[in-house]
């Protein structure tokens, strides 16, 4: 199985936990990591990716970090078949503000729009909870990794 984790980061979180999150799926699957910035909807229907993880923070007021407006824009514009993908979303953010991990609910959104499936639920990190990002994540990709059917995690 190939899983391909995109991440979108501002200051940095997400990269971090977006590598920690390719450390616990290690083993299990082939994963590479690639920041939404230097990314197209390509590379998850062409890469012949089986699991799509989504690391994003939200910044500005609630919009996609990094990368990540322009390639959702290019997903929303292009309107590929997602069926048969499946997706997970790890979201970053602060309670402090009322667009709380927006960012992660409108990945979500969108990919299931597009016929994308679901797997585990979308986690949404507090940096006002001062939890560490990486360690929420590790534990959180484990959750994935039990979520997906045995033929595929195995
Ligand atoms: N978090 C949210 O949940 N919603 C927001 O609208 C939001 N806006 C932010 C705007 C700014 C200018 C900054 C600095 C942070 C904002 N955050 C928001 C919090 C970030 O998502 C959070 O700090 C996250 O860990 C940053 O991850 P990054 O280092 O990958 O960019």
């Amino acid at each position: 199985m190939n899983a391909l984790i995109l991440y979108g980061t501002e200051t940095g979180n997400a990269e971090a936990t977006a590598t920690a999150i390719s450390q616990v799926l290690a083993g299990t699957v082939d994963s590479e990591v690639h920041d939404l910035a230097d990314t197209t909807p390509d590379a998850m229907t062409q890469a012949g990716a089986d699991l799509v993880v989504l690391v994003t923070a939200t910044h500005g007021e609630g919009d996609f970090a990094g990368g990540g407006a322009d390639f959702f824009e290019a997903l929303t514009e292009t309107k590929p078949d997602l069926t048969g993908l499946r997706f997970a979303v790890f979201g970053l953010g602060d309670s402090y503000y009322t667009t709380f991990n927006q960012a992660g609910e409108t990945a979500a959104t969108i990919l299931t729009t597009l016929g994308a499936t679901q797997v585990g639920d979308t986690a949404r990190h507090d940096a006002s909870s001062g939890d560490d990002p990486e360690e929420i994540a590790e534990e959180w990709a484990r959750e994935v990794l039990a979520a997906l059917p045995a033929p595929v995690a195995s």
